[in-house]
């Protein structure tokens, strides 16, 4: 059990009153966590006392930079039990890391005509990537259907294995639906095909549990700011086999061993996809949200986020009018995505806001997915770790508001 009120006092913005004195209710953390004060005190204390370039200089700053930078890749190889710790590629974001996939594995290893599979559920930042290589290499996309209750459609996804794709890439949690899908037995089932397989770990290794080996992926992607670490730092994981295959996504320093005026060869894992100055303070950061989050223990992350669920799923349909777009809480995170009869989803978020409750509306970049529910856009509640069942009242009474404004209106 999660002490509700000690982690609260860990993050000091959840004490800011919001719109001349309203309690912040925040419900937006499938868009950006809040972060607990070691986070950003662990990224202070780097600025003050051992701010300098990594990699590069011998001296006692760069040292202590490098060990911090170098500690935080091993943390996270820990906390989703990843073999090496080479084997952590330190990006910007998730989006960015599947870009990395896309172009530095996806360019050299597919060609025309091949197939990729991925889902009806994906953010546009697993669908946008490979649109760009439909144009660059010709190949092919296929899409997993999602059911009329949000569930991922398995029969099809077997009917587009069959079809023999060369990578499968799905979302481990839906942005919008919530649903969990199955992913050890997708990966499973997509190693038979002969396919290799990405997940999209943005909204799943913040909330539950994560394990590389157990899953068997071939490269999982998330990003440090939904995990109560900072902006600007996401992690690529990969199987050592296919790193080691894959040439760098970007050039410049760092990413390399040698160059000459004729050409360059490429550094050892990671730092041969590490081009640049990297974001040091943020993987600093990543590494004390990680340690907070070890601590607690993800189990109890995990618990905690289903009873707000389940609660946040009982009270909203007693608010009439209200379509949840997957309300079965199992095998469900914590997201509950929605519409109020025919009120604009931005305006039941505006019309919150002035309660000091924060949601998000519109498509959540998933307008594909809005497109199958033939809908533009949807408010969506999200919940982690600092959320409370008191919360979720004043969220509830605060459609109950919305309905009232907009039917008096
Ligand atoms: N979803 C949301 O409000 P970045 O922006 O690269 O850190 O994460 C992209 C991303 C990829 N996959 C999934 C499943 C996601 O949810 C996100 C980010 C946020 O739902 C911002 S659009």
């Amino acid at each position: 059990m999660l002490d509700e009120q000690k982690i609260r006092a860990d993050f000091p913005i959840l004490s800011r009153e919001i719109h001349a004195g309203k309690k912040l209710v925040y419900l937006d953390s499938a868009a950006s966590s809040q972060k607990p004060s070691v986070v950003i005190d662990a990224m202070d204390h780097y600025y003050r006392h051992s701010n300098a370039n990594i990699h590069r200089g011998v001296h006692k700053l760069a040292e202590e930079a490098t060990d911090l930078y170098e500690q935080a890749r091993k943390k996270i190889a820990v906390f989703i039990n990843a073999p090496k710790q080479k084997q952590i590629i330190y990006t910007r974001n998730t989006t960015e890391s599947i870009n990395l996939v896309a172009q530095s594995w996806g360019r050299k290893f597919l060609k025309a005509g091949d197939l990729v599979v991925l889902t009806q559920m994906e953010h546009h930042s697993n669908i946008v990537p490979w649109h760009m290589l439909v144009a660059q290499l010709g190949i092919r996309l296929e899409f997993t259907r999602v059911t009329p209750d949000g569930k991922l459609d398995l029969d099809h996804f077997k009917q587009l294995l069959a079809q023999e794709p060369k990578l499968v890439g799905f979302t481990h949690m839906s942005n919008v639906l919530g649903t969990i899908n199955p992913a050890k037995e997708m990966i499973s089932l997509a190693h038979a095909a002969g396919a290799i397989t990405l997940v999209d770990g943005a909204q799943s290794v913040p909330h539950f549990p994560v394990d590389v080996q157990d899953l068997d992926c071939d490269f999982l992607a998330f990003s440090s700011h939904k995990m109560l670490g900072p902006t600007g730092l996401g992690v690529l994981y990969g199987k050592l086999d296919l790193l080691r295959q894959m040439d760098p996504f970007l050039g410049g320093g760092d990413m390399i061993k040698e160059v000459k005026f004729s050409g360059f060869t490429p550094n050892e894992l990671p730092y041969k996809f590490e081009a640049g100055t990297p974001s040091i303070a943020e993987a600093i950061g990543i590494g004390a949200a990680i340690d907070y989050l070890s601590e607690l223990g993800m189990d109890s992350v995990e618990v905690h986020e289903q009873n707000l669920l389940t609660y946040g799923l009982e009270r909203i349909s007693e608010v009439p009018g209200v379509t949840v777009f997957n309300a079965d809480p199992r095998n469900k995170g914590g997201v509950i995505a929605f519409t109020i009869g025919s009120i604009h989803p931005h305006d039941v978020a505006q019309v919150l806001d002035r309660s000091g409750i924060a949601v998000r509306a519109g498509h959540h970049c998933a307008q594909p997915l809005h497109e199958v529910f033939s809908i533009p856009a949807t408010t969506r509640a999200s919940f982690y770790l600092y959320n409370t069942k008191n919360e979720i009242d004043a969220f509830i009474e605060g459609l109950f508001a919305v309905q009232k404004y907009f039917m008096a209106g």
